[in-house]
């Protein structure tokens, strides 16, 4: 016979465990409507795809042809990894004989992926980034995978996909899953940002932290410091200041899901600044920037391109890049209060 505070902690930890991905998302709702169902169907799926390329990532070391390049050039002209390219169709695949998404928009392809048995049926747009941080793949260092989803506005009869040049306002959904010594799923629906860790025994996304919230500071910033001489000189102003002062330590995996994720429990700020050559910076404003800004406020956070906000950013082009700065919103104020204070001093020089 179980005792009473025994049934109590077999309940809660059965509770627990039965926590999914898909039933949070209901639970988050308090519905289950046909949206909240399309939803809770869709964040599976990417769930899925998740634990496929987890799956790849874990033996690749051991598979012939599963590392390296591929000899390609992708939209961005970067070299193209083989994991890249995995990542990528395992996407698609696990939106095939959805009715969910309609259309899939990627870093690795110029134009977005059709599913027709979806479409028009299915009014969502998946925007992802299959591999992030692939400099790191063949080392076995953390990569990730970073996606958003939006409504299809309009038939997009001619393919150019104009609908999606929008702020970031517009996304319904967002999040990353990070590859690391486990992995994990970060997501946000609008209602707090949540964390699900991937238990291997039972092959399903557990609930590992709900309604996380961000330090409004923390010790961390990163970036490359190897383009010191490339940024602007407000960016130099910001880091000479953290070097001249106690309190700030320096974390850069390369990865920006892995700095990112750092910084959303411990507190920071990432850079990726625009430099002399690159002024619109590296990073994809609708594969990466976007929904990290996303989750980053949703998680009392900011993410700004030093001028505004990135979620108010609007896109000329698919592939468009934008300068980052995001952590907690007193170290993002931080370095957005020297750039200020260069523009005041080159306004006040003139
Ligand atoms: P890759 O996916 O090409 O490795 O780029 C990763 C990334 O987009 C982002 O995850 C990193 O923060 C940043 O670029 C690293 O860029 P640098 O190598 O120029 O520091």
């Amino acid at each position: 016979m179980v005792e009473a505070h025994e049934s109590l902690d077999y309940e809660y930890a059965l509770d627990h465990d039965c926590t999914t991905l898909s039933r949070h998302v209901f639970q988050q709702l308090q519905s289950f409507s046909a949206d909240a169902q399309d939803l809770s169907a869709l964040m599976s799926r990417i769930a899925l795809a998740g634990k496929l390329i987890a799956r790849r990532l874990s033996r690749a070391g051991l598979m012939e042809g599963a590392l390296g390049f591929t000899g390609g050039e992708n939209v961005q002209g970067e070299s193209v990894k083989k994991m890249d390219v995995y990542a990528n169709e395992v996407f698609i695949s696990v939106f095939k004989q959805s009715g969910l998404v309609c259309r899939l928009a990627s870093e690795e392809m110029e134009k977005p992926y059709y599913i027709p048995e979806n479409c028009p049926l299915g009014r969502y747009t998946l925007l992802y980034d299959p591999i992030d941080g692939s400099s790191n793949v063949d080392i076995n260092i953390n990569v990730g995978s970073i996606f958003a989803v939006c409504q299809q506005e309009g038939e997009d009869l001619d393919g150019t996909a104009s609908d999606l040049l929008q702020s970031g306002r517009k996304l319904l959904a967002a999040g990353y899953i990070l590859y690391g010594p486990s992995t994990m799923l970060i997501y946000s629906i609008g209602k707090g940002v949540h964390a699900f860790t991937l238990d291997p025994s039972l092959g399903e996304f557990i609930l590992s932290s709900e309604n996380i919230r961000m330090p409004d500071h923390g010790p961390i910033y990163s970036a490359n410091e190897g383009n010191f001489w490339q940024w602007d000189e407000s960016i130099r102003d910001y880091i000479r200041y953290v070097h001249r002062h106690e309190g700030y330590t320096a974390r850069y995996s390369g990865a920006l899901v892995g700095d990112f994720h750092r910084i959303l429990f411990q507190g920071g700020v990432f850079l990726y600044p625009g430099t002399v050559k690159k002024p619109e910076g590296k990073l994809r404003l609708l594969y990466e920037t976007a929904p990290l800004a996303f989750l980053a406020e949703q998680a009392g956070g900011r993410a700004s391109t030093g001028t505004q906000d990135i979620l108010d950013a609007v896109p000329e082009k698919l592939h468009a890049r934008t300068p980052l700065i995001i952590g907690s919103k007193e170290d993002v104020a931080l370095v957005e209060s020297f750039i200020h204070e260069r523009s005041r001093q080159a306004i006040a020089a003139h």
